[in-house]
């Protein structure tokens, strides 16, 4: 059995199975591409809630982990030599996870940098500025009531930031390529939050995102993505 009494966040949240990778997260747009991409892998994990009401992710436990105090962040015990490893942001869990099994992203090829350049493409655009968009229009709203320029310019790059998508998925039926990879499980889960978070259908105008939204539903019809979108379920 696996000791991880070395990682602190492992003592605040024990394990049951500590042979089991360990994640660590919230049903939230980023939170829910690990859960969705270990279920799609079949991989044996356990899920432990990090409560954003009680502050969970800034405590010392969680920081030991992801010193960037955000969810989600993992441990694998069964690690690169067989060692435990511990590992945060969602673009290195990803591909993490797709090297360990050799499934939802080629191994090599120009396949491969395709699925680099969109997973890049949802961590370093996507999701700031969807998520900067949600921030202004729904969360903080009361703040800039009288000065709408903050909301606008964050609905209009993530209206950009739509368009481009849409004319990508134009040519093919995934967002990287023919197979469902980890650009897919990084992306799908913040045009959701646009709709099923945000309440911002309207104001982004998401019926002019056919392909999109179609993709949407694809991606998040299956099984795993079911499950995926609900770990670790809200208390
Ligand atoms: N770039 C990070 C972003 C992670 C992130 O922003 N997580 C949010 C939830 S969606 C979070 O933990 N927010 C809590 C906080 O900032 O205190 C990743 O891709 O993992």
């Amino acid at each position: 059995m696996t000791d991880l009494s070395r990682f602190p966040v492992a003592r605040r949240w024990p394990a049951t199975n500590p042979d089991a990778i360990q994640l660590y997260s919230l049903p939230t747009p980023n939170g829910v591409k690990a859960a969705i991409a270990l279920e799609e892998l079949g991989l044996a994990y356990e899920a432990h809630l990090i409560s954003f009401s009680t502050n969970d992710q800034k405590s010392e436990e969680f920081l030991s982990l992801n010193p960037n105090g955000k969810i989600p962040a993992m441990i694998d015990p069964n690690g690169p030599d067989g060692q435990p490893i511990g590992i945060f942001e969602t673009g290195a869990i990803l591909t993490y996870l797709a090297d360990k099994t050799g499934r939802l992203m080629p191994k090599e090829g120009a396949g491969r940098y395709a699925v680099l350049q969109w997973l890049f493409f949802q961590v370093g655009g996507v999701g700031p500025m969807f998520g900067q968009f949600g921030h202004f229009y729904k969360f903080a709203a009361d703040k800039v009531a009288d000065n709408p320029y903050p909301m606008e310019r964050y609905r209009d790059e993530t209206r950009r930031l739509l368009g481009v998508i849409e004319g990508e998925l134009g040519k093919r039926q995934w967002l990287a390529g023919d197979d469902y990879t980890i650009a897919d499980i990084a992306t799908f889960p913040w045009v959701r939050a646009l709709r099923e978070g945000y309440d911002a259908a309207d104001v982004i105008g998401l019926d002019a995102y056919p392909k999109t939204m179609a993709w949407v539903e694809r991606a998040a019809a299956r099984p795993a993505s079911q499950k995926g979108l609900n770990i670790p379920p809200r208390p």
